[in-house]
């Protein structure tokens, strides 16, 4: 293996297309563009209607409308809900559609291109040995799927995404579990599972502990590996509220990404959406992968200026002491070889966290798509704990959630991790044990399809094929699944190369605000919210409500047992059920007559103690990560004399949410298609490469080609690709105790087009 390069400055070149500040008038310029489109009134109607946001976890009043936040504050919408809503209002298919296209032209379609087809209207089926989708009756649909559940439980499972609603992740996994099987893998295993998993080992809690109400008394706020202007603008808000009060933000993230140095709001019409409002007061930016020797600077700065709270520590932690004690042993030299920030940078960001009042420290994917994911969350929470920010207003962890509705999820017990509580409800429910055997998280789903172990997959929403890596093995391993079902609002590039070998069904389903029963969400600041009723724009369509689907297949399935499923298509049932079953969801037995939407109980902490044994939060130290890429050769390469190894961060874009892609470009980051790898310069002359210039591109199971280099303010050593195509290319390590995957540090070999030799053809 070769070892890392030290990474030299500078790492805040910008490009030219790049603009001066992220958000600002192309944010107007959309919500102009939209609201004058041909659908502009059904957007604002639809903006108006009493449900949650549909994109993003932080979340809207579903009761108060769609403008209010869970502080009954006057809120905008992001120009990323407009989007969300936008694509959901798109005509529905037409029903010939199916058969006039085959699978194998349909496979050829980009995310966008599969998005733009429209809503889907009709049931499909695409039977073993066919080339065409083909329509099919609803009571086809529950007799395969019936037949296709009657398999052994361990060979039944389902994943799901995060945009359905807690009453239908509540009946999924109450109709799994009855069967005895524990196979709910759930996109969060691909995202903040391992905040959940360090979350709970730390304080026996698995989300944020910090409110809304909470943040708005923060003076600093620590946010690593998030790129919020993109995938949570209205978070945006509260980071210029915090500057304007004279509190600090300390971004911690290999890019500098625009929006986080300085952000234009539409909120702030007057004084921040043109000329921008300054976000980052201490910008760092860090090798990708190495946030546990950083965080572990912070803590030794911490201790050396005598920022560290050492009575607190004694009262309220558990295990504190080797915590310190690793901090104080370990050189500057190798903490700062490691993450590539300096020591002078370190105590900066260190002092300005130890002199504020309250920090509150956030982060996202940058910190949990790693193989060290855990430990990345276990270091932050160490620091927040040694600078006493934990347990008190206005401080706390806060992990910054995926889906609209991801935590609800997990709240609900779709997960293969199941709290304690839950599981003691639910046996009592079903009169008998859930069954001991280990559920498949994602990746192990992906794998035990590949091994031949499963026999029946059903899919709550997402796309099981785009998100997960190594795109020719999810391809193959789900081909190996003899009955697919599909429930999705809109088609993506799953549905048409994630095929079964027998059945692959799609079912068309209505969304949050279109559905015919109430729903409930909850954010990724612990807030449940009741969705009204809603209609649907799509005329001739046959479209089965979640709830409807998910109640009558369970009823084929399992009778009157634990529960008469056909009365729950009235969801009060449900929420009365998930009342007395979801720890700290109390309160939604009586929220369709209360209407009051509120805080799940147990779940923010303003007091230092904490649901462990003892009441004390669980420190414990953080290996230090092994940053050693492999060699050219161990990547395929024979002749690497032109090109160089590299460490990719695969994210997101601008204009996509998850796999789909809303718009090519990427303007904030002055990426003007999906085909582009922003790099250092530096990286690029010593790889003779020039900005433009068109690249190969390798990762450990194939390469892409084509693909266009911009200049960015990347660290140098790293890089930055699109997901879902970039999936295509590699398989990385997953985190063991999460199972997500290192998706934020993608070794790969980039050599311009001419050169090099492969010493064995890919697979793509
Ligand atoms: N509009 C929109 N909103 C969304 C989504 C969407 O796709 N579109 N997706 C939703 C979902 S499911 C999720 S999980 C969230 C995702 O929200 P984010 O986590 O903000 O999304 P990413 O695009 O993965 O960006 C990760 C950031 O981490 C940085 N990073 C990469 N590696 C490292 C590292 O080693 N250390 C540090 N400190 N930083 C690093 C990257 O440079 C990038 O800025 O957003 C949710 N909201
Ligand atoms: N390389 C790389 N890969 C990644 C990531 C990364 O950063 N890099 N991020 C990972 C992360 S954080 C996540 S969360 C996953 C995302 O993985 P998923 O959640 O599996 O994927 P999405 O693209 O969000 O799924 C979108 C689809 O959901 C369906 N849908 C939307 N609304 C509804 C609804 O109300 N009901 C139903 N039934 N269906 C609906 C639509 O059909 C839509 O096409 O990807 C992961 N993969
Ligand atoms: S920040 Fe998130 S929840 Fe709020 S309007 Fe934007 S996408 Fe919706
Ligand atoms: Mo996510």
């Amino acid at each position: 293996m070769g070892t890392n390069p030290q990474s030299i400055p500078p790492f805040h070149e910008k490009n030219e297309e790049m603009p001066d500040i992220g958000g600002g008038l192309p944010i107007i310029q959309y919500w102009m563009e939209k609201s004058l489109s041909p659908e502009g009134l059904k957007i604002w109607e639809t903006l108006l209607h009493k449900s949650a946001c549909l994109s993003c976890s932080w979340g809207t009043s579903g009761q108060k409308g769609g403008f209010t936040n869970e502080k009954g504050e006057k809120v905008q919408r992001c120009m990323k809900s407009v989007e969300a809503i936008s694509s959901e209002l798109k005509p529905g298919i037409a029903k010939s559609f199916f058969q006039t296209h085959s699978v194998e032209e349909l496979q050829k379609l980009t995310s966008l291109e599969a998005d733009s087809l429209g809503r889907l209207s009709h049931p499909v089926i695409l039977r073993a040995g066919k080339s065409y989708y083909e329509p099919i009756a609803c009571e086809e649909i529950y007799q395969i799927a019936e037949a296709a559940f009657r398999k052994p439980p361990e060979r039944v499972a389902s994943y799901s995404s995060g945009r359905s609603s807690n009453e239908a992740a509540f009946l999924l996994q109450l109709m799994m579990r009855a069967l005895g099987s524990n196979n709910l893998a759930d996109c969060s295993d691909l995202c903040h599972a391992p905040s959940t998993f360090a979350l709970n080992q730390i304080f026996g809690t698995k989300t944020s502990i910090v409110s809304l109400e909470s943040l708005k008394k923060a003076d600093c706020v620590v946010l690593a590996g998030a790129n919020s202007p993109y995938n949570h603008p209205r978070f945006m808000n509260e980071l210029i509220k915090i500057r304007d009060r004279g509190g600090k933000i300390i971004v911690i993230n290999p890019i500098m990404e625009i929006g986080l140095v300085k952000f234009g709001s539409p909120a702030f019409p007057l004084t921040s959406l043109i000329p921008g409002s300054e976000i980052s007061s201490i910008y760092l930016q860090p090798i990708p992968g190495s946030d546990v020797a950083l965080f572990m600077g912070i803590q030794k700065s911490l201790l050396e200026q005598g920022f560290a709270q050492t009575s607190y520590l004694q009262a309220y932690t558990e295990g504190w002491e080797a915590v310190v004690e690793q901090a104080n042993s370990t050189s500057w030299e190798t903490i700062t070889q490691i993450c590539g920030v300096s020591q002078a940078e370190i105590e900066t960001a260190a002092k300005a966290i130890g002199t504020s009042h309250s920090v509150v420290f956030a982060w996202a994917m940058g910190i949990t798509q790693h193989a060290n994911g855990v430990d990345n969350v276990t270091s932050i929470a160490n620091t927040a704990l040694i600078s006493g920010n934990v347990g008190k207003e206005g401080a706390g962890v806060m992990p910054v959630r995926g889906h609209s509705n991801v935590q609800g999820f997990g709240s609900m017990g779709v997960s293969v991790n199941i709290k304690q509580e839950l599981q003691a409800a639910l046996e009592k429910l079903l009169e008998k044990p859930l069954s001991k055997v280990q559920g498949y998280n994602t990746r192990a789903l992906i794998e035990a399809a590949d091994a031949g172990k499963i026999d029946t997959l059903i899919c709550l929403g997402g796309n099981l094929y785009g998100a997960n890596p190594d795109s020719s093995q999810a391809k193959r391993a789900l081909n190996k699944v003899e009955n697919i079902i599909y429930l999705a609002t809109k088609p993506n590039i799953g549905h048409f190369n994630g095929l079964a070998h027998q059945n692959t069904i799609i079912i068309p389903v209505l969304n949050r605000f279109e559905n015919p029963y109430k729903t409930t969400v909850e954010s990724g600041n612990n807030f449940v919210r009741l969705n009204d009723e809603g209609t649907t724009h799509l005329t001739n369509a046959d479209l089965i409500p979640e709830i409807y689907f998910l109640t009558e297949l369970a009823h084929r399935i399992h009778r009157e047992y634990p529960v008469d499923w056909r009365k729950l298509q009235h969801t009060e049932y449900i929420r009365q059920l998930i009342g007395q079953t979801v720890p700290g969801y109390e309160k939604i037995s009586t929220i369709d007559a209360t209407k009051e939407e509120f805080t799940i109980g147990g779940r923010i902490f303003t007091e230092p103690k904490f649901k462990t044994d003892s009441g004390k939060a669980k420190m414990s130290v953080t290996p230090l990560p092994n940053l050693s890429l492999p060699t050219p050769e161990e990547l395929g390469v024979n002749d690497a004399s032109e090109g160089l190894v590299l460490s990719l961060i695969t994210a997101r874009s601008y204009s996509q949410h998850n796999t789909v892609v809303y718009q090519i470009g990427d303007k904030y980051r002055g990426m003007p298609h999906r085909q582009c790898i922003l790099i250092n310069r530096i990286d690029a002359e010593r790889a003779g490469i020039k900005e433009h210039q068109r690249v190969k591109v390798r990762g450990n199971v194939g390469e892409l080609a084509d693909i266009e280099v911009i200049y960015g303010a990347v660290r140098v050593g790293a890089g930055l690709m699109f997901y879902p195509e970039v999936n295509a290319i590699f398989n990385v390590p997953i985190e063991e105790r999460s199972g997500t995957p290192a998706y934020k540090r993608v070794p790969i070999y980039i050599r311009p087009h001419s050169g090099g030799q492969d010493a064995h053809p890919t697979r793509d």
